[in-house]
């Protein structure tokens, strides 16, 4: 036994604020429910909580300063809040103990909260995990986005296929508080009022801010039926009805035009406001904001704060040179389907009044550029937002080492060579506080008993974890946390989805968007080439559970038929007598924040295996790390930082380089067939989704969907990576087999995840764009 062991975490007694708190919780309880706690349903408590935990952050003080940060993004997937605000008010073992006392479980009081899913990934989930930061780290800044009444769908299995059901959470009482806020918003022909609804964001054991959320009070929530289908041409009623609305067709693509406009031109006229209320100055608007537009959907705030400076009197050359010192934009993706390109037609019946601005700042570009390639209007009349956000902001960074490369050098290399001052990488973070101190306060604890709590709010001193890196004792604490993990994964899964799993299993996950270019459908086929080796009697050392959690976009064809092939998957194995002992498929239903806080935490393997290239950071890559998870994956996004933090022993990585999938699209000399023809095992595993078998649990006209997608097309290079994934893969669940080995890779992979905490990330865009 081992001293720092023994001495384990400092308990702070229960202080006088602390009783305070408990004292607050039982007054409110008996209040609203005219009893005591142990007599209170969990609903009860829940309400009881939040009532507490809203009062609690309103007496905080919120970060103040000169400058301040407007953070304007689309999506805020901030998921539940009350166990995370505990947390951050530094009272979550308190109230935990209060109830436990009580007879009532915090666990259980936490599932009555409905996660409020306004995002749809990473990027979303990004937004969230920099508020958390931002408030924690005490800086002047605030979010602003849209109230959605729906989150992204909510996602129910059926016959094998995804089928999509509305997501709401907003109930009569929610953390939103309603403000004085409201704005006339004027789009072509009418004019909406708008109201600000506020989420206040608690740093940890530090200042709030807030996010700020704007809505319609017109919107008419009786529009949305059993499906998530609804009226899309009444904005009115429909403006913030939905996260992103379908967009496969044009009435759903300028719904979104109105939601972005309304965004930020709220976003605007609140800037505008507060700086006036401060006695700034608004020629020197600069010296008081600074707007981080993330991801192009916030482009239209450029012309639009013009063109509200225009309003209040200033000319539109200083307008501009306003403007572009304030704005600073971030880039999430290479992929051209996400990069926006609106159609002026679009514009002009949506918000005709930006487009004097935007013909103006275009003829700008095109008077002093012949590159076609570098105008915001194009050939084809669209306009094309990130072009907007390059030459009318002051920054533009990439998410992590790679895509900023690949943005310089590829992808805005037109843009680089004109503003190579303004291109800078800020790879993403994730709070720990979710991702460590909420999701796994067991392993929270027996960091702190060897390292002390200085992680918690210095990341970077988990590297002083090294220091065990061949300590037994320690080694076989971590396999014991991780088993208390997965067990408790397993039992959670049981009460909630029906899924049986085998916690002495190696759970081997991927959980993230469904997206060809992330390449779910590799590991499906994996999983039928492992499926024909056992069948011939190459059995694993232990049972591999395959966990998949995604949504597929509601219109995106082939990523719905790749979730039915690992639903069909999941099923024939299941009933294989042969193969079920050995290998298991799970899809997990509804994938989101809730169940990654379970999933993540119980992980053995995460599997990162984008298309080298493609992956702009990934995050979910960060949280497993942090978890102890050891990754197989490609060199791509954040992996590649990983890797270099942890070296080839504690991550395995296969597959292409970026610079040869890069040079594979500028020649278009892949072809997916000659894989096909070549290679026995591809064959083999590519045909069986046509199988009878597969027919006889799944739909045949998906299956022959995505075979002939693979055979035909194959967009993202499913094969050329196959065999050496699949050999990696035998590599690692090998490796796994050696137990102490395994947890010195576990702790490598904890003591070097500090680099990957958001409060790195937003101390860096401090530094190096904002300036607060
Ligand atoms: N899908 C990238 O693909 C990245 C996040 C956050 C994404 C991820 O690799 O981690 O952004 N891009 O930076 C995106 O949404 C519109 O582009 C994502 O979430």
């Amino acid at each position: 036994m081992h001293k720092h062991w023994l001495g384990n975490i400092m308990k702070t007694a229960p202080g006088a604020r602390n009783m305070e708190e408990n004292m607050k919780l039982q007054e409110i309880v008996a209040n609203r429910c005219g009893k005591e706690i142990s007599q209170c349903t969990n609903e009860e408590l829940y309400y009881a909580l939040l009532e507490m935990t809203k009062g609690m952050a309103e007496e905080k003080v919120s970060n103040q300063g000169k400058r301040k940060l407007y953070y304007i993004s689309a999506e805020f997937l901030i998921g539940k809040l009350l166990s995370n605000n505990l947390i951050n008010l530094g009272i979550y073992e308190d109230v935990k103990k209060l109830l436990a006392d009580n007879g009532k479980s915090l666990a259980e009081i936490e599932e009555v909260e409905p996660e409020p899913s306004l995002g749809n990934g990473g990027l979303g989930r990004l937004a969230a995990c920099f508020l958390d930061s931002i408030a924690s780290l005490g800086l002047n800044g605030d979010g602003v986005g849209l109230n959605y009444h729906y989150g992204l769908f909510k996602q129910v299995f059926k016959n094998n296929l995804q089928n999509e059901t509305p997501n709401p959470w907003i109930e009569k009482e929610s953390w939103l508080t309603k403000t004085d806020v409201t704005y006339p918003i004027q789009f072509g022909g009418f004019t909406l009022q708008s109201r600000l609804y506020d989420i206040d964001v608690i740093g940890y054991e530090n200042r709030t801010t807030k996010l700020h959320l704007f809505d319609v009070e017109t919107v008419d929530e009786s529009l949305v039926g059993e499906g998530i289908d609804f009226d899309k041409e009444d904005i009115a009623k429909n403006l913030t009805l939905f996260l992103y609305p379908d967009d496969s067709d044009d009435k759903g693509r300028i719904l979104r035009v109105y939601q972005q406009y309304f965004m930020v031109s709220n976003a605007a006229r609140l800037i505008i406001d507060e700086t006036l209320a401060r006695g700034g100055d608004l020629h020197k608007l600069n010296e008081y904001a600074v707007i981080q537009i993330n991801d192009t959907h916030p482009s239209m705030v450029i012309p639009e704060m013009i063109r509200l400076l225009m309003e209040r009197g200033i000319l539109m050359d200083e307008a501009i040179d306003i403007v572009s010192k304030t704005c600073a934009y971030t880039n999430h993706t290479i992929l051209a389907e996400a990069l926006e390109k609106w159609p002026i037609h679009f514009l002009e019946k949506a918000v005709p009044q930006l487009l004097p601005i935007i013909y103006e700042l275009n003829s700008r570009v095109t008077k002093k550029y012949d590159d076609r390639s570098v105008a915001i209007i194009d050939d084809e009349k669209r306009v094309h937002m990130a072009h907007m956000d390059i030459h009318y902001g002051y920054s533009v960074n990439g998410v992590a080492y790679l895509h900023t490369e690949i943005l310089k050098n590829t992808e805005l290399n037109n843009f680089y060579r004109i503003y190579p001052e303004k291109f800078n990488n800020k790879t993403n973070g994730i709070t720990f506080r979710r991702w460590l101190l909420h999701c796994d306060p067991e392993m929270t604890e027996f960091i702190t008993s060897l390292i002390g709590p200085g992680f918690k709010k210095n990341a970077e001193e988990l590297e002083k974890l090294g220091a065990y890196v061949n300590d037994e004792e320690v080694l076989k604490k971590l396999l014991a946390v991780k088993g208390t993990r997965k067990t408790e994964l397993k039992n959670y899964l049981v009460k909630t989805q029906g899924i049986e799993l085998d916690d002495n299993s190696i759970y081997d996950i991927q959980i993230k968007r469904l997206h060809e270019y992330k390449r779910q459908q590799m590991n499906a086929l994996y999983v039928i080439h492992k499926y024909f080796e056992i069948k011939a009697g190459k059995k694993p050392a232990r049972p591999i559970t395959v966990i998949f959690g995604a949504k597929a976009a509601p219109a995106y064809i082939i990523a719905k038929d790749i979730i039915h092939l690992i639903l069909c998957l999941q099923e024939l194995i299941a009933n294989d007598p042969e193969v079920a002992p050995y290998l298991k498929v799970v899809m997990v239903e509804n994938y989101n924040v809730t169940l990654a806080e379970k999933l993540i935490p119980a992980a053995d393997i995460h599997e990162q295996i984008s298309l080298a290239s493609k992956e702009a950071s990934g995050t979910s890559n960060m949280k497993f790390m942090l978890n102890g998870a050891v990754a197989i994956g490609t060199m791509d996004g954040a992996n590649v930082e990983m890797h270099q933090f942890v070296g080839d022993d504690n991550i395995y990585i296969f597959g292409e380089s970026s610079e040869e999938v890069i040079k594979h699209y500028e020649k278009a000399d892949y072809v997916s067939r000659s894989y096909y023809e070549n290679d026995a095992n591809i064959k083999r595993a590519i045909d069986f989704i046509v199988s009878d078998q597969m027919k006889a649990v799944g739909c045949a006209e998906n299956l022959e969907r995505l075979y002939n997608e693979l055979l035909n097309k194959d967009w993202f290079m499913t094969l050329p990576d196959f065999e050496e994934y699949v050999a990696t893969k035998e590599r690692i669940y090998a490796d796994y087999e050696d137990r102490m080995a395994w947890a010195k890779k576990m702790l490598v992979n904890i003591s070097k995840a500090g680099f990957f905490s958001s409060d790195r990330t937003i101390a860096q865009y401090n530094e190096d764009i904002w300036h607060l």
